[in-house]
C-alpha cells in the first residue's frame, strides 16, 4: 500500500529534479530494506535513454534526512577527487531544479536521485569467493579514499550506533523492565551477555587512549551495498545513508558477521552456524588490499575485536528487542529475534575459539 502511495509521490518528486529529458518509466527497484527505491528511465530528443535511481529517505530510521544528505554530499565530493572514474566509482547525486541535492514532496518526505551505474552487478549474496573478495576490495578502497577526510565533519545520523557499552546499558534496562515477561525464559542468553560486559569497552577504550583512530565508516558493509562491474570487479560502494564517524574495524567486523557466517542470520539449526575461516581470510586480504596502507598497525591488530564486537553487539541488540517485544527489527514470527540472537552468539563463540587464528590471519595478510 505504502508503495502505491510512493509511486504517485515519485512522480511529484521526479518533476522537481533537473534531468531535462522526457521520463518514460519509473518502477520500484532493488531489494533494499530501508529506502523506497525506483528505477527511472528517460529519453532524449535523439532517442538516447538514460537511467537514474530515485529514493525516498526512510524517516523512521533517519530522523534528520537533511543530515543524511549533507553527509553523502561531503563524502561523494571527496571520493570524486580520488577515484579513477568519478561517474562509476562513486555515487553521483543529481541536482534538483532549485539546485539542491534532494527535494521535498508535499507530504514532507525527502527524495534524492543518483545517476544509475549501468553495466554493473549488485548481488544479494556472493556467487563465489571472488565476489566476496571484490566486496572487501570495494569497502577497503572506500576506507582508503576517505582516510584523509576529517570524520568529525560528518553528522552522527544515528546517535551511538556502535557504542557497544551504551547498547549494553540499553540491554540491562530491557532486562530490568521485562515488559512482556520474556526474561525468565532467556536466562542463559542474558548470562552470555553479562559475562562479556568488560569486552564491550575494548574499542572505545582504545580510541580514548589514542590507539584507534576515528575514521569515516559506512556501517552497512553487506555485499548488496557494493556495485561490481559486469566482469565481477569492485566498482564502488553505495547506500551511504549510515556513513558516520567510527572505527574501520567495525566496518570490517560487520562484513564478517554477515558474510562469513556459514548459515543465514536467522538459521534455527545452530549446528549449521559457523564462522567460515576461509571467508574470513579472503575478506581480510581484500580489505587490506583495498585500504592500501591506509590502516594503522593497531587497526590491523584489532580486526578480530571488530568482528567479535559487531557480532556480539548485534546479538545483544536482537536479544534486547526480543525482551522489549520486537519493536525495532522486523520479525516474521514471535521467536525471530531470539533465533537471530542465537546465531550471533554461536558466531561469537566460534570467534573466541579461533581467536589466535583470527589474529594470525590479519598479521599474515598485512605482510
Ligand atoms: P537500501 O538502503 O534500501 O538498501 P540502497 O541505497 O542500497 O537502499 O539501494 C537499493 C538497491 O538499489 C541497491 O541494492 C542496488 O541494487 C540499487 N541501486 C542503488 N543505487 C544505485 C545506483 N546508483 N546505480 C545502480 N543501482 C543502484
Ligand atoms: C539492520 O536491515 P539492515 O540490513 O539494513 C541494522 C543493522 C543490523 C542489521 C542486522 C539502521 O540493517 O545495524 O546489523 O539490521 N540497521 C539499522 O540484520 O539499525
Ligand atoms: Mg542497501
Amino acid at each position: 500500500m505504502d508503495h502505491i502511495v510512493d509511486i504517485k509521490k515519485s512522480v511529484e518528486a521526479l518533476d522537481k529534479f533537473d534531468i531535462g529529458k522526457k521520463i518514460i518509466g519509473c518502477v520500484p527497484y532493488g531489494s533494499g530494506h530501508i529506502n523506497n527505491t525506483f528505477l527511472v528511465t528517460s529519453v532524449t530528443d535523439d532517442k538516447k535513454t538514460h537511467q537514474y535511481i530515485l529514493q525516498k529517505v526512510n524517516r523512521n530510521v533517519f530522523r534528520h534526512p537533511d543530515q543524511v544528505i549533507a553527509n553523502i554530499e561531503k563524502v561523494t565530493e571527496h571520493l570524486m577527487g580520488k577515484v579513477e572514474n568519478p561517474k562509476r566509482n562513486t555515487l553521483n547525486l543529481i541536482k534538483s531544479k532549485d539546485g539542491k541535492n534532494y527535494c521535498i514532496t508535499s507530504d514532507s518526505e525527502y527524495w534524492r536521485m543518483y545517476r544509475f551505474i549501468d553495466n554493473s552487478l549488485c548481488l544479494d549474496a556472493p556467487r563465489n569467493t571472488d565476489d566476496f573478495y571484490e566486496s572487501a576490495i570495494a569497502f577497503g578502497q572506500f576506507q582508503q579514499y576517505l582516510s584523509d577526510f576529517d570524520a568529525t565533519q560528518l553528522y552522527e545520523v544515528i546517535r551511538d550506533f556502535h557504542n557497544t557499552p551504551k547498547r549494553y546499558e540499553a540491554f540491562l534496562e530491557a532486562v530490568k523492565k521485562d515488559p512482556i515477561g520474556r526474561a525468565k525464559d532467556v536466562q542463559d542468553e542474558i548470562k552470555f551477555v553479562m559475562d562479556r560486559e568488560e569486552f564491550t569497552h575494548v574499542l572505545l577504550d582504545s580510541y580514548a587512549s589514542g590507539k584507534l583512530p576515528l575514521r569515516v565508516t559506512h556501517n552497512d558493509t553487506k555485499i548488496n551495498n557494493v556495485m561490481l562491474s559486469a566482469e565481477g570487479k569492485a566498482l564502488c560502494v553505495i547506500d551511504l545513508d549510515t556513513v558516520m564517524p567510527g572505527f574501520s574495524v567495525t566496518d570490517f567486523g560487520d562484513a564478517i558477521r554477515f558474510g562469513a557466517n556459514t548459515a543465514a542470520e536467522d538459521e534455527k539449526d545452530l549446528s549449521k552456524v559457523n564462522l567460515d575461516l576461509n571467508l574470513y581470510e579472503i575478506f581480510t586480504k581484500g580489505y587490506i588490499k583495498g585500504c592500501n596502507n591506509a590502516l594503522t598497525e593497531t587497526e590491523l591488530e584489532f580486526f578480530p575485536e571488530g568482528a567479535k564486537m559487531m557480532t556480539f553487539e548485534c546479538g545483544m541488540r536482537f536479544l534486547t528487542d526480543y525482551l522489549l517485544g520486537d519493536t525495532y527489527f522486523k520479525t516474521n514470527y514471535p521467536e525471530h529475534n531470539l533465533d537471530r540472537c542465537h546465531t550471533q552468539f554461536k558466531l561469537v563463540e566460534c570467534m573466541e575459539k579461533h581467536w589466535q587464528k583470527l589474529k594470525d590471519i590479519s598479521m599474515e595478510a598485512a605482510k
